[in-house]
């Protein structure tokens, strides 16, 4: 399949993030790719799912295809975006998902991961929540993602730095399951999904449905939203936004201006 790779040991299914030339940027045809093998797994006999990347890679994800975002004047993160339909159909696949990392995560791969139900990282790997240095405004359900991972305050750090943070912080503060040496990493994620796979999937599949709905239940009213969205169409109308986006393609430093 385009940029992935899928198969099926048993009762576990493994799908394998396999575009290094883009770094495993979540491109449309990338995105479409993964949405149908998860739909795919959901029609068989699969009770867990592992994510994962290469052997070995140093990017496991470069996040959003920068190339893909509109250019200004457009939500960047609308309802339709492939980030945003991806991280949907993972929070409501039927089984767990389990997020097996090794490198560097960056950007909508980060929500991506966070999406999962179960993150097991080598040590070496890190996370950075990149949409400041590009100007984008991230979304309402984007941000509550991050918000069910980490507590406010790391959310805030990440998202204002958009520094990376290391597996070893990161399992500190509560934001990933497990940091395990990469020479066990593969062998302890399969042993977690062969447990989970042990067990009633009816049950599984019923208490991930009511934690997404519990994590959901964030009530907001349509006044505050209305104010969100418009103050996020004032960023991607913005000079800032579009010099963002340019300034990625032409592989510079961008100069944002505040406004
Ligand atoms: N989208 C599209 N193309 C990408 C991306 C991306 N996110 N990241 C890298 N590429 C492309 C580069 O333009 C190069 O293209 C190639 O992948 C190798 O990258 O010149 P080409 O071969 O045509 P590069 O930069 O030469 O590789 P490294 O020097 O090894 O650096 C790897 C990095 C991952 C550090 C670097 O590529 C990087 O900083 N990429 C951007 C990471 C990022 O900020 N991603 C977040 C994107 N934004 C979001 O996801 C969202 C939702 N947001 O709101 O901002």
């Amino acid at each position: 399949m385009d940029s992935i790779e899928v198969r099926q040991d048993g009762h576990i299914g493994i799908i394998t993030l396999d575009n290094p030339k883009k770094l495993n940027a979540l491109s449309h045809a990338l995105v479409t790719s993964l949405i149908h093998a998860l739909n795919q797994f959901a029609e068989r006999d699969v009770r867990v799912v592992i994510l994962r990347a290469q052997p070995g890679v140093k990017v496991w994800s470069a996040g959003h295809d920068v190339g893909e975002l509109p250019e200004g004047r457009r939500d960047p993160l609308g309802w339709d975006d492939p980030l945003r339909n991806l991280v949907r159909s993972i929070e409501s696949h039927p089984t767990p998902v389990i997020a097996m990392i090794e490198g560097t995560v960056w950007g909508g791969a980060v929500e991506l991961v966070l999406a999962c139900d179960i993150i097991i990282a080598v040590p070496e790997s890190t996370f950075a929540v990149t949409p400041a240095r590009l100007g984008v405004p991230y979304n309402v359900s984007g941000m509550m993602t991050f918000m069910s991972a980490a507590s406010l305050r790391i959310v805030k750090e990440l998202a204002f730095t958009a520094a990376p943070v290391d597996a070893v912080r990161a399992e500190r503060v509560g934001m990933i399951n497990h940091v395990v040496a990469s020479d066990e990493l593969e062998a302890f994620t399969l042993a977690m999904a062969a447990t989970i796979a042990d067990n009633a999937p009816m049950s599984i599949r019923v208490m991930k449905e009511q934690l997404r709905v519990l994590a959901g239940a964030k009530p907001v009213s349509p006044r505050g939203f209305e104010k969100v969205q418009g103050l996020r169409r004032v960023v991607y109308d913005s000079y800032d936004y579009a010099e963002g986006i340019r300034a990625f393609k032409e592989k510079r430093r961008p100069a944002f201006l505040g406004r």
